[in-house]
């Protein structure tokens, strides 16, 4: 296995983000301690609330949960913050601070994540330092307002191969009913903010998703 097959596979699987959004009925951190017991890849803060104090304290404590379970931590949006909380990655969407201006010394500390809409960003994504490229939302979703409509699963299918080899992580209105066609149309990943946040019982919602993301992942290399 080639060292870039080798962190695609780190990358791909569930991505659970731990959202402060107050609609939720539990704090990130216990969203987070859920995926890590129930097999997530990785885990993102997205704090969209909380002030930067707060939202290390968050980081801090996700660490700490992460490290143990030996997930990956991203933390969304703040190459600082995620640089100040010892995290793995930063997750940047498409009006954060573009990848290639973190400086070199920091990017080399971090992996990097970029959220895409359109072909033509995914196109952009593969030529700039990132590690996996986000494309979404591939269903409806009410966890963010987008301007842009539901992408689909044959859109997905068609940037899949354009981002390639880098790892794609389809986001948006993903669930345990279909979060194997995500992985059918060729996602390497899947990340969900409802399906887990929103779950009567996070930790089952995440070995639920896990478990489809992999078998469908599984089947389609052994096709
Ligand atoms: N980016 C595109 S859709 C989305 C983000 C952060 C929200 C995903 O939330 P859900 O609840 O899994 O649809
Ligand atoms: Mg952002």
């Amino acid at each position: 296995m080639s060292e870039a097959q080798r962190q695609a596979a780190r990358l791909g699987g569930l991505h659970v983000l731990a959202d402060d959004d107050p609609r939720w009925p539990r704090d990130p951190v216990a969203v987070a301690r859920a995926a890590c017991a129930g097999g997530a890849a990785v885990v993102q803060l997205r704090a969209k609330h909380a002030t930067d104090s707060e939202t290390l304290r968050l980081a801090e404590a996700i660490r700490s949960l992460t490290r143990d379970a030996s997930v990956l931590f991203f933390v969304n949006d703040r190459f600082d913050l995620a640089l100040a909380a010892e995290a793995d990655g930063v997750h940047l969407g498409q009006g954060d601070l573009p990848p290639g201006r973190i400086p070199k010394e920091m990017r080399e500390r971090l992996l990097v994540g970029r959220s895409t809409h359109t072909e033509a960003q995914a196109r952009a994504a593969r030529d700039e330092p990132v590690d996996y490229v986000a494309f979404g939302p591939i269903f409806g979703t009410r966890s963010k307002e987008s301007a842009y409509a539901a992408r689909g699963l044959e859109l997905l299918a068609r940037v899949v191969p354009i981002v390639a080899p880098l790892p794609l992580v389809a986001i948006g209105g993903i669930d345990e009913a279909n979060a194997g066609e995500v992985a059918a149309a060729g996602a390497s990943g899947a990340a969900v903010i409802s399906a887990v946040a929103a779950a009567a019982d996070p930790e089952a919602a995440t070995r639920a998703l896990a478990a489809t993301l992999a078998a469908t992942r599984g089947a389609r290399a052994h096709a």
